[in-house]
């Protein structure tokens, strides 16, 4: 999709921090860190929300969180636990169209995070 940052970070038209990238999902550092490693996850086919997940594409995508999260945690020994999020439609924050999951680090209760 021509007018999609994430679409534009897939094919490097914006840079960004690779985490972790194959032929179905690119996982970057977003650009707002919650706490330090807050990586996004987004399938490189361009679908708005998780609506649009059928049952093959969302195994697909889904399967390949859980070795992200676990690579994240593996960095940083600091990491005591992981929020993962996911925001569907403006009244619930999402503010970028293309789907994607949040993967925020947790280091202590006063890590900033709520
Ligand atoms: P959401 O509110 O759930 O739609 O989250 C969108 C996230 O995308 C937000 O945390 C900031 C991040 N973001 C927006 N633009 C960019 C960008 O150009 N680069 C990176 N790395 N992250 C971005």
């Amino acid at each position: 999709m021509t007018d999609c940052i994430f679409c534009k970070i897939i094919n490097g038209e914006i840079p960004s921090y690779t985490v972790y990238e194959d032929d179905v999902v690119k996982a970057f550092l977003d650009i707002s860190q919650a706490t330090p490693g807050h990586t996004l996850v987004i399938p490189k086919k361009h679908v708005p929300n998780i609506y649009e997940y059928d049952a093959d594409f969302a195994s697909q995508v889904f399967a390949r969180i859980p070795k992200i999260a676990r690579a994240i945690r593996k960095f940083n020994p600091d990491i005591k636990g992981m929020n993962i999020v996911n925001n569907n439609g403006e009244i619930a924050y999402q503010s970028v169209f293309h789907s994607h999951f949040h993967l925020i680090p947790r280091y202590s209760d006063q890590d900033g995070f709520s």
